[in-house]
């Protein structure tokens, strides 16, 4: 048996830790198969405790951009360690981490730093709602902002990888506050507004869908999206927790130019330490405690060990050409993907923004969550069996994004052309 350690340990995992994991999506439930348990990771490659070497497109669900253990990111977590972990007090570094955050991206005057992406978004709504004194938003089908009562509804990743349409333990009060639309569809938000005319506190949309596999935004809708908020007064959050410093230095509202009110951010700022943050403009974000009265709070907020990473990988990020890099390696992955499912008469799609991509197995072009579940589910288990028998270690689910990283080399993309050419050879 190939991943006997894996078996192992999995099976000691489920009568310690509901499910055998501590989030759901790395239970590999979708794929039917017993997850990997992961030894080390070195750049591009991840290696499980059976010792069998992956080319990982996971990174860790997206902080990893510079791939894994960046020599330059572990020094600086290694000196920052050496000088004490937590000290429950601000520090230099967090100071240089905002200063850092507010040059790169357009929407922020201030910055708040979190522990996670859930917190972020979570905070946003929070802020929001104090700001302008109103209680339900608006969210997209698919769209998922970590697992806060207001944000789990009819939301992506884990949640519609497993089925799930809400989660019990969310009042009906809670869910009833928010809204959820198809995404890049203008005349659903329209009519969402008008039907809640004064009562709707934020729109929160992920300016690239990442959490029901990637799915671009049509020309015209997140400006539109911006429109309409001004119109009503309703704060605009980017939910940039997977596309900050991904699809671009400026993130996706540097890409696409619309500058939202409030932006979270998470993952990659942290260089794959736990970390989250939230900012936006400053009339906003000074009603936040202590110069407001919006209260938020965390022992372990600004954390220096993921401070550390998350300056370092920046420092890395900023410099010249690796933007222009990562989209380089994406559009490779795109075009050959495209070229061999022609070749091989498999029905894909493909969507990819810059070095985010989904291969979803159906024909149709894929704009929102309803055409993400036209995908033949089976057929994406087929393929994640196969890819994973041949050494390539993708999402374990439908809805998720690839994500590449400046560590993947033209031969790891290579071998990744050659498991897909070797995979649908035999079906
Ligand atoms: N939801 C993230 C993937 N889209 C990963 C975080 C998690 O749920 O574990």
């Amino acid at each position: 048996m190939l991943n006997q350690r894996s078996q192992q340990l999995f099976h000691q995992a489920q009568q310690l830790i509901p499910g055998g994991v501590n989030s759901p999506v790395r239970a590999w439930q979708s794929v039917g198969l017993t997850p990997s348990f992961i030894a080390r990771a070195q750049g591009a490659t991840i290696y499980d405790v059976d010792d069998q070497a992956y080319v990982d497109f996971v990174g860790s669900w997206g902080p990893m951009i510079l791939g894994h253990a960046h020599p330059q990111v572990v020094a600086a977590v290694q000196q920052a360690t050496g000088q004490g972990t937590s000290f429950g007090a601000p520090t230099s570094g967090e100071v240089e981490l905002a200063r850092l955050l507010i040059e790169a991206v357009p929407g922020l005057e201030m910055v708040r730093l979190v522990s996670s992406g859930t917190e972020a978004a979570m905070s946003a709504l929070r802020l929001a709602r104090g700001y302008t004194g109103r209680a339900k938003i608006i969210k997209f089908d698919g769209g998922y902002h970590g697992h806060a009562d207001t944000l789990l509804v009819q939301a992506g990743s884990g949640i519609l990888t497993q089925g799930i349409p809400g989660s019990p333990g969310i009042p009906a009060a809670i869910a009833g506050l928010t809204i959820s639309v198809p995404y890049n569809d203008l005349d659903a938000v329209q009519q969402a507004i008008s039907q809640n005319l004064g009562e709707i506190a934020a729109l929160i949309v992920e300016p690239v869908a990442g959490n029901m596999g990637v799915v671009a935004p049509e020309p015209g809708f997140l400006p539109e999206l911006r429109q309409l908020c001004d119109e009503h007064d309703i704060v605009l959050i980017f939910d940039e927790v997977i596309t900050g410093f991904r699809v671009a230095w400026e993130g996706a509202q540097g890409r696409y130019r619309v500058t939202p009110d409030l932006t979270c951010l998470g993952k990659i700022i942290g260089g794959g330490l736990p970390v989250g943050a939230y900012g936006g403009r400053r009339e906003i974000m000074a009603q936040m405690a202590p110069s407001g009265p919006i209260y938020q709070a965390g022992t372990l907020s600004g954390n220096p060990l993921a401070v550390a990473a998350g300056l370092a990988t920046l420092k890395l990020l900023r410099q010249p050409g690796v933007y222009q890099a990562l989209e380089d390696k994406g559009r490779v992955l795109e075009t050959e993907i495209k070229q061999l499912a022609a070749q091989a008469g498999v029905p894909v799609w493909v969507n990819r923004v810059g070095s985010m991509l989904t291969l979803f197995f159906t024909s149709r072009p894929v704009k929102n969550l309803v055409d993400a579940q036209s995908s033949d589910l089976a057929s994406f288990q087929r393929f994640f069996r196969g890819m994973l028998a041949q050494g390539i270690y993708l999402p374990p689910s439908q809805f998720e994004a690839w994500f590449i990283s400046l560590a993947h080399s033209p031969e790891h993309l290579a071998t990744t052309l050659a498991a897909i050419r070797q995979v649908w050879s035999e079906t």
